[in-house]
């Protein structure tokens, strides 16, 4: 297959060509399938690393069912409603598929797929064991550079991944719904502390307002900010009708300005940026480690009492590094 011609990839992303955004993601997607892929990837992270760093980056996490995919779309509604242009990345770890989306997704999605102001994009793993943490911020910055002013990163609310979206977002907000994910399970989750902005989503059901009460309660308790100044909303809404979405888009701008103001968006792209150097640095010493470092010598070593488990890690830092 010819290698593609990535800065005329670029060149077009960036005056918002949907189908070189799109090839774009996928180079992104399948850079560890094979050395030609991590070059692509290269080739792409360079070219694009001038022109990222615009878009406001919203995530959204919460348990499955919370009304993530619904809330999504009516945010897309509204947003192109008011004239910004809009990426969505749904990430979904557990998903087989790749490239493609799910298919729920994609039909809820259907009324903005023929708008050239909205890109939207399914991305699973595929088993690659940090596979998200490299080809999601890169995907981001493909939209990013495509013009987006807002993406809107939906990941499914389980185990790591609302970690992940923390490393991912300027804003990350929680979706709740009573009966699921109450306040007290979710700070049990440890949900909590990570959440910008609360939404109660499902506010047509019973105990939706107790919710609200419970989580608004909690943020008072902590001064609502843990001590960095910024209120927590918790924000109502019925996503299914699209209630609620003003006051949501309300309150994701007013979080932009306030990181704006004080230099909390660039704090949080420097620990992002971190935080993908040492995941792209820790992915490549694994690798040295596996191709052709002395590991098995080195173990049988260890286990013949010749040499303690830190001298022998010594050794193999020597050899990956070459120091
Ligand atoms: N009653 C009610 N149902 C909703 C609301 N928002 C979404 N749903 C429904 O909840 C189900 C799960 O929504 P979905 O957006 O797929 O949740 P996700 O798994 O978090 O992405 C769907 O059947 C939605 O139609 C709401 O505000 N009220
Ligand atoms: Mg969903």
């Amino acid at each position: 297959m010819p290698r593609p011609d990535v800065p005329d990839l670029v060149e077009r992303a960036r005056r918002g060509e949907a189908r070189a955004v799109a090839r774009l993601i996928s180079l992104v997607e399948s850079g560890a399938d094979s050395d030609a892929g991590a070059a692509d990837l290269r080739a792409v992270a360079a070219a694009l690393a001038p022109h990222a760093g615009r878009a406001h980056v919203v995530g959204l996490t919460g348990p499955p069912g919370v009304g993530k995919s619904t809330s999504t779309s009516v945010l897309v509604g509204a947003l192109r409603a008011r004239g910004r242009r809009v990426g969505v990345l749904a990430v979904d770890p557990s998903s087989p598929f790749s490239g493609g989306a799910l298919l729920g997704d994609r039909v809820r999605m259907g009324e903005h797929a023929t708008d050239d102001g909205v890109f939207i994009r399914s991305m699973a793993t595929r088993g690659h064991l940090g596979g998200l943490a490299w080809a999601t911020p890169q995907a981001l910055r493909v939209l990013d550079a495509a013009g987006c002013d807002v993406v809107l990163v939906e990941t499914v609310g389980v185990g790591q991944s609302e970690i992940e979206v923390v490393a991912l977002a300027d804003t990350t907000v929680v979706l709740l719904a009573p009966g699921m994910g109450d306040g007290v399970q979710a700070a049990k989750a440890g949900i909590l502390e990570i959440a910008d902005v609360f939404v109660v989503n499902k506010a047509d059901r019973d105990g939706a307002a107790q919710t609200v009460r419970d989580l608004r309660h909690m943020m008072s308790l902590d001064g609502g900010d843990g001590g960095c100044g910024w209120q927590r909303p918790v924000v109502p809404t019925v996503a299914a009708r699209g209630e609620g979405v003003d006051e949501l888009v309300a309150a994701l701008d007013a979080h932009r300005e306030w990181m704006d103001a004080g230099g909390e968006r660039t704090r949080r792209r420097l620990a992002r940026a971190e935080a993908e150097i040492q995941a792209i640095t820790l992915e490549r010493v694994r690798a040295r480690i596996g191709d052709r470092s002395g590991l098995p010598r080195l173990a049988e070593r260890v286990v013949a009492g010749e040499l303690d488990p830190y001298a022998a890690a010594d050794e193999l830092a020597h050899s990956v590094t070459g120091r």
